[in-house]
């Protein structure tokens, strides 16, 4: 008796707990989807480095190696940039890009696995991460 009676509330969250879980993913997929071309709902740091090296190509119109602010614009705030740019040219080249990239995956990654999952996408750090990735 005892025991049963304290299981059936932790089934009853486990099942609301993957109800949420489901809702996240199914809500979140078109943007996921964009970013992990896997599609297994969870970004590692390499998928998230691939979709930023499209993002870097298709940013620099002038087509040289370098993201200026101008085509940073709404993605990396200037003072955002000065602090990616440890070389202190105003721009960043792929190098500087990645480093960016994995430093707002890492912010974005509160559990610390190898991997974004749809809900912390969904969080304003996981947007963050989203602009320097998504197109
Ligand atoms: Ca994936
Ligand atoms: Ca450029
Ligand atoms: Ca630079
Ligand atoms: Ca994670």
């Amino acid at each position: 008796m005892t025991k049963l009676a304290k299981f059936i509330p932790i089934a009853g969250a486990a099942l609301i707990m993957s109800t949420a879980v489901y809702a996240a993913d199914a809500e979140i997929s078109d943007t996921m989807k964009v970013v992990d071309p896997d599609m297994d709902n969870a970004l590692t740091l390499e998928e998230a480095q691939a979709a930023g090296a499209k993002v870097f190509k298709k940013l620099n119109t002038d087509d040289d190696n370098t993201l200026e602010a101008d085509e940073l614009k709404g993605r990396v705030s200037e003072r955002q940039l000065k602090k990616a740019d440890p070389d202190d040219d105003g721009s960043l080249d792929m190098a500087e890009y990645e480093a960016l990239i994995k430093k707002r995956f890492e912010a974005a990654n509160p559990d610390g696995d190898d991997t974004i999952e749809s809900d912390e996408l969904e969080t304003k750090k996981g947007k963050k991460l989203l602009e320097l990735i998504q197109e």
